[in-house]
């Protein structure tokens, strides 16, 4: 984020007239509304906001928005949102991209952005296919997806969107889901953090790979499925009766029951649940490694802590290569080789 002059808004001030192309349905609905809900709530200003994205349903998301927005090009939004805040650091920077662009075609400019921390808000749309090209397998689609490309069932390993942004070296990354009405909050913490924010949000692609996130995004089951994360707050699911605890033989996280006290409130401290720190990378990547099925999809910050950004970097390094320094461009031009065509000579040889 930026340091903004918050202003006041509404969600229509953030509503655009241009017709909406994604499939009655599509969980890119819901994302939209979440973020043009959220938007007002961060003080943000249209005048101020920018957002970027590379080409696929997902990257339709500008069109949508009533600020400022750029449809780029295949993969590419990360090089051109880093032009975009190098040029203008004060302008608040959203990032839209999904599995296929972020992370197929635009992975090398992906972990760029993150290695460099460049300050602004990713989101991966992460539906598991190639949603505008018809149903292609994408990077993240998971083993047996059978598509157009992949008829008998894909067999290459998926990437993991969370476990990708951390090796990259991201300082936030978070997780939330189209319909959740958690999103918001995920986004706002998104916000918050100066420097790469990745967020990886589960959509559903009604057409092409429907409800594969049912797992734990279905209303019926929800509670025991979904382990939201919050800074400070033991790491409790179904209702309180399971929670996360550290192996500490085998140095890795497993799922522990956990009994109530007297008074009904979950004895977490007995069965040796961990209380989240957003700040521990070690923890943060057993976290985006846990297995769902075994475990519950790991949700909300998973990881947030600040270190200083590229353009603020930038901006020390040209001023200090400038200081005390006049700028002379006549005397730049000359310099090194230079060397005068005389019209009576003629071109030199
Ligand atoms: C250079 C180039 N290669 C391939 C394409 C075709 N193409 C367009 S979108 C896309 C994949 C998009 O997938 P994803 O980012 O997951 O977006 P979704 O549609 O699922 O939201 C591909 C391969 C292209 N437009 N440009
Ligand atoms: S193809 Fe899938 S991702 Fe694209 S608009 Fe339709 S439902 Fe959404
Ligand atoms: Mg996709």
């Amino acid at each position: 984020m930026n340091q903004m002059t918050p202003i006041t808004t509404t969600l229509k001030d953030w509503e655009t007239d241009q017709e909406v192309r994604w499939c009655p349905g599509c969980g890119d609905y819901a994302i939209l509304k979440a973020v043009q809900r959220t938007l007002p709530q961060l003080g943000a200003d249209p005048a101020n906001t920018v957002f970027i994205s590379g080409i696929g349903c997902s990257s339709r998301f500008p069109y949508y928005m009533e600020t400022y927005g750029f449809h780029t090009i295949h993969g590419r939004a990360p090089a051109v949102a880093t032009g975009v805040k190098l040029a203008n650091p004060d302008l608040d920077v959203w990032l839209v991209t999904g599995d296929g662009d972020g992370l197929s075609i635009g992975g090398n400019h992906m972990l760029h952005v993150l290695r460099r921390n460049v300050n602004m808000q990713i989101m991966l749309f992460n539906n598991e296919i190639y949603g505008l090209t018809k149903g292609q397998a994408s990077p993240t689609s998971r083993i047996g997806t059978r598509s157009p490309s992949t008829p008998v069932g894909s067999f290459d390993r998926p990437v993991n969107p969370c476990a990708f942004a951390l090796g990259a070296g991201a300082r936030f990354v978070a997780r939330g889901f189209d319909v959740s009405k958690h999103l918001p909050d995920v986004l706002i913490a998104a916000h918050a953090h100066q420097g790469a924010a990745f967020i990886e949000i589960f959509q559903n692609c009604i057409v092409y790979n429907k409800d594969v996130f049912d797992g734990f995004a279905a209303p019926k089951g929800a509670e025991d499925k979904q382990l939201w994360l919050k800074q400070g707050e033991p790491m409790l699911f179904a209702g309180g009766a399971q929670g996360i605890a550290l192996d500490r033989d085998g140095l890795c996280l497993k799922v522990v029951d956990v009994v109530a006290k007297e008074d009904g409130t979950p004895d977490w401290e007995s069965a040796g649940v961990i209380v989240h720190d957003v700040t521990n990378r070690s923890i943060a990547h057993m976290l985006v490694e846990m297995p769902f099925g075994a475990f519950p999809m790991a949700l909300g910050v998973l990881y947030d802590d600040p270190r200083p950004t590229f353009e603020t970097a930038v901006a020390e390094e040209r001023a200090k290569s400038t200081a005390g320094k006049k700028p002379d461009l006549a005397k730049l031009l000359g310099s090194g080789q230079t060397w005068t065509v005389n019209a009576d000579e003629g071109h030199p040889a």
